[in-house]
């Protein structure tokens, strides 16, 4: 009986955390970040571009908007270099191509990364108008994004790039209902193939990210860049308790591979991002991918597909029947 009520509260948990902020606040992840084009990739930013996949569900028919926190890049958030002379640009896409094309899915912006159809442009530079506060695009129908019978829904892409300047955006999003406020929308995810974020400062916050780890796979390469020795990157699993990876320092790329355990297919690995207590690293941004076998970039979830994992020899739960 014990046992049911568990099993009922947790599918309970699933129906309401659907987590349209992105970052979410599973990821607890402060900000995503995209530098203008002529920073220097020491400040952590290796390519100035970063792409955002939004999932509608197919049975979702009214409008959506998606909402950009701290479009422009000055005042509060951001990262400033010398003074503020950056823009950025936000172009929202849909249509055929938006998602399937591989080279959107890609991790570096060359090729035809900018597939499907134009539907929203926009270019902020330093803007007290939208300095913490939110610039909405939309609405869209959800038939605009391009359909996916793998994802059964709708798919738009949203990429912000630095193309002028040398300071660093802070950025969220949001996926709404509302064009003034954040309503989220049931059963709908965000994903990218690149993480580009903002650490916390505290030393004492741990940020995660969520790849999915589709049956068949059978190695994951993760890639991190610029890490500053930061602490530890530590992968957890229902079957791994936090193995530690090869971490990146100044400007560099690291990467370490990991093979996969049967029981891990079909679920989302948690690589948590565990800060260095001493010394402490500040304004920290970092760059992470993920690669299968066939080196195909593998998709992190701001709402973890069937949830977060726990290692399964922490959280066993015995039946309580005395
Ligand atoms: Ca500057
Ligand atoms: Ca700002
Ligand atoms: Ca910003
Ligand atoms: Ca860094």
């Amino acid at each position: 009986m014990i046992r049911r009520v568990a099993v009922i509260f947790v599918f309970f948990l699933f129906q309401v955390s659907y987590s349209q902020p992105v970052p979410s606040l599973e990821e607890n992840i402060p900000f995503l970040m995209t530098f203008g084009n002529e920073a220097e990739i020491s400040w952590g930013d290796d390519d100035f571009s970063q792409t955002f996949f939004f999932l509608i569900p197919a049975d979702f028919k009214r409008q959506v908007f998606i909402r950009v926190f701290d479009p422009d890049i000055g005042g509060t958030h951001d990262e400033i270099a010398g003074d503020w002379n950056t823009q950025s640009t936000y172009e929202v896409f849909g249509g055929a191509g938006c998602h399937s094309e591989d080279d959107a899915r890609e991790t570096s912006p060359i090729g035809n990364y900018k597939s499907g159809i134009l539907l929203g442009r926009k270019v902020f530079g330093e803007d007290p108008r939208y300095d913490n506060d939110w610039y909405t695009f939309g609405p869209f129908n959800p038939e605009e994004g391009e359909y996916s019978e793998q994802f059964d829904g709708h798919l738009f892409k949203v990429i912000c790039e630095g193309i002028t300047g040398d300071d660093g955006n802070m950025y969220r999003y949001f996926i709404s209902t509302s064009a003034n406020e954040n309503k989220p929308i049931e059963g709908a995810n965000a994903y990218a193939y690149e993480y580009s974020f903002r650490m916390h400062n505290d030393p004492n916050e741990v940020s995660h990210i969520y790849p999915y780890v589709t049956e068949g796979t059978i190695t994951v390469k993760i890639y991190n860049f610029d890490w500053d020795n930061d602490g530890d990157i530590l992968v957890v699993s229902r079957e791994r308790q936090g193995q530690r990876l090869t971490v990146s320092g100044e400007e560099n790329w690291e990467w370490d591979e990991i093979k996969v355990i049967k029981e891990e297919e079909k679920s989302s690995y948690d690589f948590q991002f565990v800060k260095s207590k001493n010394p402490v690293v500040r304004n920290n941004n970092v760059v992470v991918n993920v690669r299968n076998q066939f080196d195909e970039t593998m998709p992190f979830y701001t709402s973890p597909i069937g949830g977060i994992p726990k290692y399964k020899y922490s959280v066993i739960a015995e039946p309580l029947d005395e």
